[in-house]
């Protein structure tokens, strides 16, 4: 996908290449992007929009799981309200343009525009208020990147078994459907789906996020199976009856991680790479290799452990050769979430009884203590890792067009968020090593455009380049430093090289700061 176009970018860029970049005084030490790369901000509908029962929008899984256990937040909050965006939209739109970005990679709350999750009942108020925000974005030059589901099913399809349910594939495509009838004409760039392996592995495998399941081992892959196959269906429907009409691409975000291995001993490296297969391999393998299908070692661990534990067929469900045919190439580029990295070790376990996703990966994966890290424990600084991942995805998915669509960095709160800075400077260095080395990527998101609702950390971790004060009924919103450096990057198209050696992020006193 093209997001930009390339001789307005270059008009730009020779504009602004007269101002110098934050500290530097040798061009050595600037390092450019692409021309036709993009700098985008990211979102998601249940984490900032709030209005959870205003104007006709039905109840999602979200709403339900928090409402009913509020314990599972550690602050005990839910999105009820978050950043009010139902309402401050306009706001957000200005900051994205104090930014300067590209695009905005927000989500679609599916039971607000379809409070039952039925195409049989639409909310015209939701649609409205999507109207208005695409609108809006347009009138400003910046593009809207659409998720069409992050994590916040209506809750009367969680009711028939969510993902679980192949029924879903027949809701979900007629909802994307709806979606690109409405706002297709306007939206050019599309994302199925944020994240499967969360959404499968938290939601049904855990109890960590809605619907809390916990049917590790077997809920899992039925909801991993449905949502692929939803992916393919709605990747055709684009592909088939959209595409030529509304000249727009689709493609799916994953995360990953990269894993470590502990030692240089051939079990450690198997056991980082067994790791990977069975975290993003999952839902990248069938969508994304030349053969298609999952990941060979998923298939064959899953396989016998079912039968150990007297399972007539594995856990894992199987495609048909149709369906591995569907998936394969069902997205015009890969969505990247690139956070962290994890060690890896190997392990001998005998299987337990009890199906299991863990004994069937059969990792110990863990946290390096000596590696720095954000305020979520898991946020682990590495961009080594993404630079290594970057290259893993090169080398086994045939080179594919990537986008980050998320990458970012959580602090405890306040403005001067250098440790911020830091992090995305680390990490589009990295992203320039694997361009250099030949990885496509044509795109970077932050997370966040501003703090939100963390999920099960609700509002303790801070994502936002721009901080949003939630005792003040109307969510202000106050850009921290990040924000301002976040503007020097997109203006010059540029990131200073990082060297600790004489890096200092404190020195950034000759940009031009909102
Ligand atoms: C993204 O997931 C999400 O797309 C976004 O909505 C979210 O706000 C953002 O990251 C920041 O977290 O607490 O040890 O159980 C990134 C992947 C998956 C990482 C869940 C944290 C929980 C780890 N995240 N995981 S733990």
């Amino acid at each position: 996908m093209v997001l930009l176009n390339l001789y307005i970018v270059y008009f730009v860029v020779c504009i602004l290449s007269v101002n110098s970049t934050c500290t530097t005084n040798n061009d050595e030490d600037v390092r450019k992007f692409p021309l036709n790369f993009a700098f985008g901000t990211a979102t998601s509908a249940y984490q900032i929009e709030g209005a959870w029962n205003v104007s006709g929008k039905g109840e999602n899984i979200w709403d339900k799981y928090v409402h009913k256990n509020p314990n599972v937040v550690i602050d005990k909050s839910n999105g009820d309200v978050a950043c009010d965006s139902y309402h401050q939209y306009d706001r957000d739109i200005e900051m994205l343009k104090e930014l300067g970005v590209d695009y905005y990679r927000f989500s679609l709350s599916w039971s607000r525009l379809l409070p039952t999750g039925s195409v049989a009942n639409v909310n015209n108020d939701g649609v409205d208020y999507y109207n208005n925000l695409i609108n809006g974005l347009l009138k400003h030059n910046i593009i809207p990147f659409v998720t069409i589901y992050h994590w916040d099913l209506p809750q009367k399809l969680q009711d028939l078994g969510g993902w679980t349910n192949p029924i879903i594939q027949d809701f979900f495509e007629d909802y994307a459907n709806f979606v690109f009838r409405q706002f297709g004409d306007r939206v050019q760039h599309w994302l199925t789906f944020n994240e499967p392996k969360q959404i499968c592995l938290c939601g049904y495998g855990q109890t960590t996020f809605a619907p809390g399941l916990n049917m590790t081992g077997v809920g899992d892959y039925m909801c991993g199976h449905n949502l692929l196959l939803s992916h393919a269906r709605v990747f055709h429907l684009y592909d088939k009856k959209f595409r030529i009409k509304q000249a727009g691409s689709i493609g799916i975000t994953i995360e990953g991680t990269w894993s470590e291995p502990f030692s240089s001993s051939k079990e450690d490296f198997n056991a980082a790479e067994r790791f990977m297969e069975f975290e993003a391999g999952w839902f990248m393998n069938p969508i994304f290799s030349i053969k298609g299908d999952y990941p060979a070692v998923m298939k064959e661990r899953i396989a016998v452990n079912s039968a150990i534990q007297g399972f007539s067929k594995s856990r894992l469900p199987e495609f048909t050769e149709e369906q591995i045919r569907l998936l394969k190439g069902s997205s015009d580029f890969l969505g990247l979430n690139f956070y962290c990295s994890t060690m890896a070790r190997h392990i001998n376990t005998n299987v337990s009884s009890e199906p299991s996703y863990e004994d069937d990966a059969n990792v110990y994966s863990y946290v390096n203590q000596s590696w720095p890290h954000a305020a979520s424990s898991w946020l682990t600084v590495t961009p080594w890792g993404f630079h290594n991942y970057l290259n893993r995805i090169k080398n086994l998915y045939d080179n594919p067009e990537v986008i980050i669509t998320e990458n970012g960095y959580s602090t405890w709160g306040g403005l001067v968020d250098n440790d911020r800075i830091k992090y995305i400077n680390l990490h589009l260095n990295a992203l320039l090593d694997a361009i250099k080395d030949g990885s496509k990527v044509t795109g970077y998101t932050v997370w966040s455009l501003m703090d939100n609702f963390e999920w099960q950390q609700g509002y303790s971790e801070k994502f936002g380049m721009y901080e949003v004060d939630f005792q003040d009924p109307s969510r202000k919103r106050i850009p921290r430093k990040s924000a301002k450096y976040f503007i020097d990057v997109i203006r010059t198209k540029s990131v200073k090289h990082y060297d600790p050696e004489y890096y200092e992020i404190n020195d950034c006193t000759n940009s031009v700061y909102v």
